[in-house]
């Protein structure tokens, strides 16, 4: 279990929420090869990851199921570093997506980067949609139950107004 300050003894850390997808491509073996690059990722420490859950697409539903997991890292690097870090995982991984909210073999999305706000054309955060998504909520919850978010609201205050859908643990990764 984590909270959402990174350790006090050296603050100059970050601690940052990722999301992880895939439904293309293995999608097991995909998360599990981003995990591992996470685990590796340059000036930070990996801290937890979730169990690794199958989701039923939302969006399009003429698409695979989804695997879907969130981590925890406390990084050194900046929000748009840390994006450009999962981007080249992303495309290492040979990221395929063909079109807006179809299927992909791997998506990294940052969550939450400490209480960081910020918008801008590249990078929104907190990510715009984990509010109400339960692939994103309950794994969260998992490594992350005490979490607040920058706005204040309490995750699980969030997870009580977010059903799951079809949302099932496929395997527990410790
Ligand atoms: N649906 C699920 N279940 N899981 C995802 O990771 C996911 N990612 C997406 C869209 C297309 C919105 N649907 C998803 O980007």
């Amino acid at each position: 279990m984590v909270n959402n300050m990174s350790s006090s003894v050296e603050n100059d850390y970050t601690r940052c929420y990722i999301a992880i997808g895939s439904n293309l491509a293995d999608p097991v073996s995909q998360a599990k090869e981003a995990i591992t690059a996470l685990q590796t990722l340059t000036a930070s420490r990996f801290i937890a990851v979730s169990s690794l859950y199958a989701s039923k697409p939302m969006g399009p539903q003429e698409q695979p199921d989804y695997i879907n997991a969130v981590a925890c890292v406390d990084t050194r690097l900046t929000p748009i570093q840390l994006l450009d870090a999962l981007q080249h995982i992303e495309n290492e991984q040979g990221r395929v997506r063909k079109e807006h909210w179809g299927a992909r073999t791997l998506d990294l999305d940052i969550l939450l980067c400490g209480d960081e706000v910020m918008s801008t054309p590249r990078l929104t955060v907190p990510h715009y949609g984990m509010k109400v998504r339960e692939f994103v909520l309950y794994p969260l919850a998992e490594i992350a139950p005490q979490l607040q978010l920058p706005c204040g609201q309490i995750l699980s205050e969030l997870l009580e107004e977010c059903p799951r859908n079809d949302l099932t643990i496929f395997q527990n990764l410790e």
